[in-house]
């Protein structure tokens, strides 16, 4: 996240470029200060003519100063002239006084000129440029301006010791902070997931399973069952039957002898 830019250190960046926003009548001083306004304020353009900027003022954005022997005005207020007959306007730098200034201006004076040593100093681009008050009739210092993404709690998360003397992150960056090239985000903690570590596990030779014989198939011959003979039922017949009865008739035969 890159601190914020003061107005200045802005539009050192643009020095050289020739800025021609409406693509009308060239590089105008009023493309460079609508440039400014929109890419640095993010407010909306002024339309009309250099000379009519401090009128019908959004007063939620500018406060009107007029120029007086005591006015000075601060970095980045958009100043006025009454040049006829479309005046002219430019961008204060830092480091005015109440008899001079210097401003960030475009097409001013005209499209160049030529310098002491004689030299082409063009002018169709943005250039600094000394000034004293001369038909300043004022300037529009911006309110709330504050930078795109402006987030009141994170001006305070990248700059707890703004919170911690409870100064309002809005009055504070308007007052020191842009100077003092604040955070205006806390700058993100890269989220460190830690790495497991490597635990390697002793690889053991695979036993080669025993060789089990496989035992060869019993065949189980089942017995030949006997037929019983005829002799055999007989016996049978003889021990299991026969025998019993007779027994019996001769206990009976003795109880009858007996008495
Ligand atoms: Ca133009």
């Amino acid at each position: 996240m890159l601190p914020a830019q003061t107005p200045e250190v802005y539009m050192n960046t643009k020095l050289g470029q020739g800025i021609n926003i409406d693509g009308a009548y060239g590089n105008q001083c009023w493309d460079w200060a609508n440039y400014y306004i929109m890419n640095y304020l993010y407010f909306p353009r002024i339309n009309g003519n250099a000379i009519t900027f401090l009128n019908n003022v959004d007063t939620t954005k500018y406060q009107v100063v007029r120029n007086t022997p005591s006015a000075v005005p601060k970095e980045g207020d958009i100043i006025v002239w009454d040049y006829s007959p479309n005046g002219h306007v430019a961008v204060c730098a830092y480091g005015a006084n109440k008899t001079s200034f210097t401003s960030y201006d475009q097409n001013y004076p005209v499209q160049g000129y030529i310098d002491t040593r004689g030299d082409f100093i063009g002018t169709g681009t943005v250039h600094r440029q000394s000034h004293s008050y001369d038909h300043v009739i004022g300037w529009l210092h911006p309110l709330n301006a504050l930078p795109k993404g402006w987030s009141s709690e994170d001006y305070w998360l990248a700059n707890p010791d703004v919170k911690i003397a409870g100064v309002d992150p809005i009055v504070h960056w308007k007052k020191y902070g842009y100077r003092e090239g604040r955070l205006l985000h806390p700058i993100p903690v890269p989220v460190v997931v830690p790495v497991p570590p490597v635990i390697e596990i002793p690889v053991e030779p695979i036993p080669e399973p025993p060789v089990t014989e496989i035992p060869e198939p019993v065949v189980i011959t089942p017995e030949p069952t006997e037929t019983p003979t005829e002799e055999a039922i007989s016996a049978n017949f003889i021990a299991n039957i026969l025998k019993p009865i007779i027994n019996f008739i001769i206990k009976i035969w003795e109880i009858i002898i007996k008495k």
